[in-house]
């Protein structure tokens, strides 16, 4: 990113990055950006204990090889629920958010709608913490949804929060209480198959109008997000928080690359903004006051969920192959029995 000579000669010892940094938070401090749009995804969420998908060995789709899965997507694709919901609810109760606390990423964005300078946030994320952190809702979408709300994919009916809690703390499906329905329930999160919701087309609207983007723990593998850093106008700086490089961040010459992690990364930024006392102190407040929801005390983490489902899959394939072998010999003996016996012929 080429901002100017003065901003770089000012700061030898600091990397390219740096200054770059540093010439974006002065231009929100002066005034000259007023508009942030930001796009977030699973890795502002993991240091809160929330596994991304797609990071070797601690991202979802490396631990859930046990399952034996078709593909590791498939637990997530509402054609493979409509029919096994089972390996979902297997590991629901060690991803529902109930007892996770925001990160001090997810204050960042709070902090700068409370800086009036938050344009609009797009997340990827269903676990909700931007909502607890104080984001406000009129200034972010959950583009794939969240928990905080649940029906039966099969006749759309909404569905009890406490009979859902319930189930998904014993690691069970919720079925439909509607008469003659019986169809699984799901939280209103978007499943790989399912369309966004309908106010995504038009906040995406949005997206040229800013005069600054900031991405962050996103791998932009998933569409139609992923797209969403393309529609900011050329000349207008893009900001990548990750641990890794995605999408084409980096193509444009003001875009700025911020590696490593998303809570490192906003606190630099804070730290050039001369916002950091504000954040920890915005972040603090929040993390230190939001209770424990009593009803995931306790709850197995994820690779026990994962354990035990394996176990299940395992013991109802040796059921389901039992009743094969019987289902096989049973058939055998009435051939055997129908072949022995003369029967009418014309
Ligand atoms: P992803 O494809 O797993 O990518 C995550 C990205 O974040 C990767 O590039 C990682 O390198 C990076 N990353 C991980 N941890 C950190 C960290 N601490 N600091 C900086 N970078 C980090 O996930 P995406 O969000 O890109 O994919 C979109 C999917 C993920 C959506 O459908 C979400 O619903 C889904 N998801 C959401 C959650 C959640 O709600 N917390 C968790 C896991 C997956």
């Amino acid at each position: 990113m080429a901002f100017t000579t003065e901003n770089r000669s000012q700061a030898t010892a600091h990397t390219d990055e740096e200054i770059d940094l540093q010439a974006i938070a002065s231009r929100i401090k002066n005034g000259q950006i007023t508009r942030v749009v930001v796009l977030t995804g699973a890795g502002i969420s993991t240091a809160a204990g929330i596994p991304d998908f797609r990071s070797p060995n601690t991202g979802l789709y490396d631990k859930l090889a046990p399952l034996n899965l078709p593909y590791p997507e498939a637990i997530f694709h509402i054609s493979y629920f409509s029919h096994t919901p089972e390996p979902f609810y297997a590991i629901a109760q060690a991803r529902h958010p109930g007892n996770l606390k925001p990160t001090i990423s997810h204050a960042f964005i709070a902090l700068l709608a409370k800086k009036n300078v938050l344009h609009f946030a797009f997340t990827q994320n269903i676990d909700g913490l931007e909502q607890d952190m104080g984001v406000p809702v009129d200034k972010i979408i959950w583009a794939h949804g969240n928990w905080k709300s649940q029906h039966c994919w099969k006749c759309k009916a909404e569905y009890p929060e406490d009979s859902m809690k319930k189930a998904i703390r014993e690691g069970e499906v919720p079925y439909c209480q509607q008469p003659e329905c019986g169809g699984a329930v799901k939280p209103n999160v978007v499943f790989f198959g399912q369309s966004l919701p309908l106010e995504f087309d038009e906040k995406q609207k949005l997206v040229p109008e800013a005069d600054l983007m900031l991405v962050m723990g996103t791998s932009l593998k998933v569409a139609p997000c992923s797209q969403l850093p393309r529609l900011v106008k050329e000349g207008t700086p893009r900001v990548l928080i990750n641990i890794e490089r995605s999408g084409d961040i980096g193509s444009r010459k003001e875009d700025v690359c911020v590696l490593g992690s998303c809570d490192d990364g906003v606190r630099k930024f804070a730290d050039k903004l001369g916002w950091r006392d504000e954040l920890e102190a915005l972040w603090s407040s929040v993390v230190e006051t939001k209770k424990d929801d009593r009803e995931f005390e306790g709850v197995p983490s994820l690779d026990e969920c994962i354990a035990k489902a394996a176990r299940q899959m395992d013991e109802r394939l040796k059921i389901s192959n039992g009743h094969k072998r019987m289902l096989e010999s049973h058939l055998g003996n009435k051939l055997a029995q129908i072949k022995a016996k003369p029967t009418m012929q014309p």
